[in-house]
């Protein structure tokens, strides 16, 4: 199957390596940058190298040239390029292991190979551990220890995509295979349905006519990549984007058993069948059965709890951290749902860093059916994101309010996301942020800071009466950046006796609160705002991943106060203002 995108993104991949390697062997930064630059030039091509190269066109490519476009050239035709292999041999393969290592650059690789005569991960942990790095020229005890917490990072990430990353994938994988002519229905199963904010894989339920036509024809998609095996009613699959997919091929009158096993969570699993070994029953993916040849007929998933005698439990939570005892007491939270969402109380406008005018982000929120949007622009400390200065958004929340008198059958509040400075003390002083209706706070910079600094500049903010929703707590950015080193629980216990709202932020990137701490702060009374932190109209969307962090995190209508009434999440923002 001709893929031909993957030939110009493995060279440009090339391209990358050989950068780092003349980093790594302190070459002329010159020549690492070109290389550098041209890789970046051939991600971009919308033509494959290969055509490009046959034309003559390549070498004209600004930031390519002659000299690199022969090297093109040669892997093209050979598949392999001397100065790369060459390089690859005069460099220790641990060095260029040492820089996938989060906050770890070639200088830095290099320096400690020179100093300790070491590569590779497990060797700079054990050094760093024992403490040898902080004696090396230019080091100290914060290098140590940024090194190892980069090494954390680096294995905890283990090759698992992020939920905003794979769920468009695989709805798109998903619909294709139910346009096949012999294919009945096909559902996404696992992790992916489950919405758990990372997942290792896509697997996909489907079911029809003859399991092996399903499987060949499911081969041929455009989509899929790669067969890595097939049997008569499984097939593994790498699809285009390198991600790999399950494939359960069942038979009609298996289907919800199998979509029911394959979607999990395993754990969630095991105890069901327990549970139906207790009454006698075996619980499999072929179904649900009273003896051998006794199989009891299932309508939905829903069937399959009905025979169990408990609640039916819906695949957000199904993790075995509670829903089974709850559901067998007929006492599961009504998760709260997309349709619940009334408002959006985080969104940025062009007044500061957003790509739409007031207006436009109005108007995405009067089509979405909102009864209210909060205006929370960035504040002044942050240069980069153009943060308002005082006398602007004074002048924003006027304009707003003004705004309002026409705006008709939505409530746009005045409000901002004020940075919590690295002393705890927020970006505008009170008499600013108490004429403000929403006031969201956030950390921006300063990530590093130790756990007990990092701890107290929060709850400094949480005890501002001012501060109505505290944004992305945890700061995480998945599979790009842990979160703060902070002591969450004292943050929720701050908050709920505050009355500060905590927010999930829906952006793929962050869910933040991510669903485990969502759950703490709901038992631990404190209120949740589902927001977006939107840049632009259309990224309102995304509320659609905070509410599944939600429910993920057993949250009601009750806990999340934008899916109140305008009066009441009105009345709750009022309290705690200072008059
Ligand atoms: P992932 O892919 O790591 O994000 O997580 P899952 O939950 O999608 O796991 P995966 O893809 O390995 O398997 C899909 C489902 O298959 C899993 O959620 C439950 C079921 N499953 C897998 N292995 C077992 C097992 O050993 N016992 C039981 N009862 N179910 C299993
Ligand atoms: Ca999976
Ligand atoms: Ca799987
Ligand atoms: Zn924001």
């Amino acid at each position: 199957m001709p893929v031909p995108m993957v030939d110009n993104l493995k060279i440009a991949a090339i391209f990358y390596e050989i950068a780092d390697l003349l980093d790594l062997k302190g070459d002329n930064p010159f020549k690492s940058r070109a290389y550098r630059r041209a890789g970046e030039k051939l991600e971009g091509l919308a033509e494959p190298i290969g055509e490009l190269l046959r034309q003559g066109k390549l070498e004209h490519i600004e930031g390519i040239g002659e000299a690199l476009s022969k090297k093109i050239e040669e892997l093209v035709t050979t598949g392999s390029l001397r100065y790369y292999e060459n390089l690859k041999a005069e460099v220790p393969a641990g060095l260029l292991e040492l820089l996938d290592i989060p906050g770890v650059g070639p200088k830095t690789a290099r320096a400690i190979y020179q100093a300790l005569g070491i590569s590779g991960v497990d060797a700079v942990e054990a050094a760093a551990r024992a403490g040898k790095i902080r004696g090396i020229p230019g080091m100290g005890v914060k290098t140590e220890q940024n090194i190892l917490r980069g090494i954390e990072i680096l294995r905890s990430r283990s090759g698992r995509i992020p939920l905003g990353v794979i769920y468009p994938i695989a709805v798109r994988l998903e619909e294709s295979i139910k346009r096949l002519p012999h294919v009945e229905d096909a559902r996404l199963a696992g992790s992916v349905r489950r919405m758990k904010e990372t997942a290792g894989d896509i697997d996909i339920v489907v079911t029809g006519g003859a399991p092996e036509e399903i499987i060949s024809d499911i081969a041929r998609l455009p989509d899929v990549r790669e067969v890595i095996s097939s049997g008569a009613s499984r097939a593994r699959l790498v699809i285009r984007e390198g991600i790999e997919a399950d494939i359960w091929v069942v038979r009609p009158a298996e289907f919800w058993t199998a979509l029911h096993h394959a979607t999990g969570s395993k754990e969630h699993n095991v105890r069901l069948r327990e549970i139906a070994r207790g009454l006698g029953l075996k619980l499999n993916e072929y179904g649900v059965f009273a003896g051998p040849d006794e199989k009891i007929p299932v309508n939905g998933e829903e069937g399959i709890y009905e025979i169990l005698g408990m609640q039916y439990i819906p695949p957000e939570i199904r993790e075995d951290r509670g829903e089974i005892e709850s559901a067998l007491a007929f006492s599961l939270p009504d998760l709260i749902a997309s349709i619940d969402i009334k408002g959006d109380l985080h969104m940025h406008t062009d007044w500061s860093d957003g790509v739409a005018t007031i207006e436009e982000m109005v108007e995405a929120g009067r089509r979405r059916g909102y009864s209210y949007i909060a205006i929370c622009d960035h504040s002044k400390s942050l240069g980069i994101a153009r943060g308002l200065k005082d006398e602007d958004l004074l002048k924003q929340a006027d304009y707003i309010r003004k705004l309002n008198g026409r705006a008709g059958g939505i409530r746009v509040l005045a409000g901002v996301e004020v940075d919590i400075r690295k002393d705890g003390t927020l970006d505008y002083p009170d008499e600013i942020l108490s004429q403000l209706d929403c006031v969201v706070a956030s950390i921006h910079s300063g990530f590093r800071q130790d756990r007990e600094t990092m701890t107290s500049r929060i709850i400094s903010a949480l005890k501002n009466p001012n501060v109505d929703i505290l944004a992305h707590p945890t700061g995480r950015l998945l599979g790009r950046r842990e979160a703060y080193d902070v002591d969450m629980d004292a943050v929720i216990v701050e908050a709920a006796s505050t009355g500060t709202i905590l927010e999930i932020n829906s952006y793929p990137d962050r869910l933040d609160l991510p669903d485990v701490w969502a759950r703490r702060a709901k038992e631990a009374g404190c209120k949740i705002a589902i927001n977006t932190d939107a840049h632009s109209p259309d990224q309102l969307s995304h509320i659609w991943f905070g509410v599944s962090v939600a429910r993920r995190g057993w949250l009601t209508r009750d806990d999340v106060v934008n899916s109140w009434p305008a009066e009441k999440l009105l009345d709750y923002l009022a309290r705690h203002h200072v008059e």
